[in-house]
């Protein structure tokens, strides 16, 4: 599975002329496709930490692209704070993208670390269950190289990991992203 096709997938060609329009993405595929692609990653490495670096470092190429898609289908202006960047995320990239919208809190009082939970996961849909023998498979991790990827290209490192996930039992699915700069460090690239 290549890295160009999940992307052309999630991200169907655009046209200036329609932003602002509804998006509707190719999601089942997108879901399906993926859920492929994670088999084939479990038949082809053993480790699950292997297979989880794998979908995060594809995910970080994905976002890398992602984000010119994303500032062109949204035109959001640029985030004042780390607050606004994370519901930005969630309101908007993960509504447009993914069809759902995580709830954010802030969990710390630095204001750098923030969670995303999602009650729904639509990247599971065809999901059961983990095998026994895969418990440390983080399925989704694919989510945080793609977060993090995108972030990076609007110079905000930062740290995008699973700390709870339904497909292992846990209540919610949740992804912590901590935002490694001092937001005045930042230089945008854009200047709206
Ligand atoms: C800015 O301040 O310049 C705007 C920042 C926007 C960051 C948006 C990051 C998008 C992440 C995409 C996640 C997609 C998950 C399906």
């Amino acid at each position: 599975m290549l890295l160009g096709q999940v992307a052309v997938i999630l991200t169907p060609p655009f046209h200036p002329a329609h932003a602002g329009e509804p998006y509707k993405p190719h999601l089942e595929l997108f879901v399906l496709t993926y859920g492929a692609l994670v088999a084939q990653l479990c038949k082809d490495y053993e480790k699950d930490e292997d297979v989880n670096t794998f979908l995060d470092r594809m995910g970080y190429g994905i976002g890398v692209r992602l984000i010119d898609d994303f500032l062109a289908r949204s035109a959001v202006k640029k985030c004042r704070s780390y607050s606004e960047t994370a519901d930005m995320i969630a309101q908007v990239a993960f509504k447009m993208y993914l069809g759902v919208t995580p709830s954010v809190s802030c969990s710390n009082t630095a204001g750098n670390e923030f969670s995303l939970i999602l009650d729904k996961n639509p990247l599971v849909d065809f999901v059961e269950e983990l095998p026994a023998e895969r418990a440390s498979l983080c399925y989704c991790n694919l989510l945080c190289g793609v977060i993090r990827g995108a972030l990076e290209m609007v110079q905000l490192a930062a740290e995008v990991t699973f700390l709870q996930d339904r497909l292992k039992g846990d209540a919610v699915t949740e992804i912590g992203i901590t935002f490694l700069r001092k937001a005045e460090d930042r230089k945008h690239k854009r200047n709206k």
